[in-house]
């Protein structure tokens, strides 16, 4: 098949989902057209079948804002037309599922276009933040309903886009997934011992530092730890509540157990030297933090929130709490941290579920199948062409 894959490049669940997805369908032999504003940040060295689009927003005098969504349309449309897509498929609704509506049409107003079927990919906070927003919601809904196929990361996703919406077209659930080969736990203990000089226990966090992901919740949970454990905390990523998490973190006096590292290309190593991944945030439709963790054999203590119970099972591969008990998150830690039976057990387990469930060679099928089915089924009213 011949894909568009429309997605954002900055660091974010959604991005390095749509890119993985990608690249596993290149390799699997399907023509596969990356499109955004920079190359992904997961893009990586080259993939035969792999190629990428840049969408170009240039300012002008007249404009306030920048057009993303009117030059990203352009974009798709030019690259369906060149490529003669089959599929656009769209990861995260604003303003994605929009753009490739839009093209949709612009191809079907022209008499030689192939007309490709639109897929959208809802993620999470396009739904649950957004799209719970007055602002945006006419416009996510419409661009949902106008989709050919929707699917959610997890069931609560699902759930949610109905009950905020109340949109009427199925929604097929479709779980993210991790490359279990290239995320399995490598302990380098050079690595281990620089973290943790003094043969301290490592508690990790990691994610893009928006207000959602509560990491002053962290580095409060890890003070609770700290007080009983001998341990540090590594935060990292970078975004908007960096300073606070900082501030907290030197108001709370833990000094240089605390370690900030920013953004990194590759967790994999800094997940292998750490012993128990926390993740307290006030949403998650799915949480890839956590399913990479898991891959690397972590168990992980989190909010019982959104999809992250579909992921991280209680008292299996971790913990959950509500988010706002940031004692019984802290007491699981330290139990994960100081009973090595229930560590060992957890640890297991969440490899475990991440090769069973969640590997690439078993939900990327899935992708595949539904774009055939999509592409089979009758062409809806929006889809008529000359
Ligand atoms: O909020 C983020 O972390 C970024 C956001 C995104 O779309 O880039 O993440 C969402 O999509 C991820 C991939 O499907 C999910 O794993 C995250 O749980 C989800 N984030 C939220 O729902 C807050």
């Amino acid at each position: 098949m011949r894909i568009g894959i429309v997605c954002y490049a900055s660091v974010g669940g959604s991005g390095i989902v749509a890119t993985e997805l990608g690249k596993a369908l290149a390799i699997r032999g399907h023509e596969i057209h990356v499109i955004s504003s920079e190359m992904p940040v997961r893009f990586g060295d080259y993939t035969p079948g792999l190629s990428f689009h840049r969408v170009e927003t240039p300012s002008y005098p007249v404009f306030r804002e920048p057009q993303y969504l009117l030059s990203l349309t352009n974009r798709i449309v030019q690259v369906a037309r060149a490529e003669r897509l089959d599929v656009v498929h769209a990861h995260y609704a604003i303003p994605h599922a929009t753009a490739a509506y839009l093209a949709r049409q612009m191809l079907a107003a022209t008499p030689t276009s192939r007309v490709p079927r639109v897929i959208t990919t809802l993620h999470g906070t396009d739904i649950t933040l957004l799209g719970a927003d007055r602002s945006y919601s006419e416009t996510v809904r419409f661009g949902i309903e106008q989709s050919d196929g929707v699917t959610t990361v997890s069931e609560s996703l699902k759930r949610d886009t109905i009950r905020e919406l109340g949109v009427k077209v199925p929604i097929r659930v479709i779980p993210n997934f991790i490359d279990c080969e290239l995320n399995r736990r490598h302990p380098v203990p050079e690595i281990r011992h620089r973290l943790a000089p003094h043969g301290e226990k490592l508690v990790i966090h990691v994610s893009n530092f928006r207000k959602v992901k509560r990491v002053t919740a962290v580095v409060e949970i890890f003070s609770k730890v700290r007080a009983k454990v001998n341990s540090r905390l590594l935060m990292v990523g970078d975004g908007p509540e960096l300073d606070d998490a900082m501030r907290l973190a030197k108001a709370l006096g833990l000094g240089d157990s605390v370690q900030f590292l920013g953004e990194q290309d590759r967790v994999v190593p800094l997940l292998s030297a750490a012993d128990v991944f926390v993740l307290p945030s006030a949403q998650e439709s799915f949480g890839l933090a956590a399913l990479e963790a898991m891959a690397c054999e972590l168990p992980v203590v989190a909010s019982k929130i959104g999809g992250l119970p579909e992921v991280v099972e209680h008292g299996v591969s971790g913990f959950l709490h509500a988010p706002h008990d940031l004692d019984g998150m802290a007491e699981s830690v330290v139990r994960l941290l100081t009973v090595p039976e229930v560590h060992a057990r957890a640890a297991a387990a969440s490899r475990h579920i991440a090769e069973t469930r969640y590997a690439d060679d078993k939900i990327v099928p899935v992708y595949e199948s539904y774009y055939r089915e999509i592409l089979e089924s009758p062409a809806g009213v929006q889809l008529q062409s000359h």
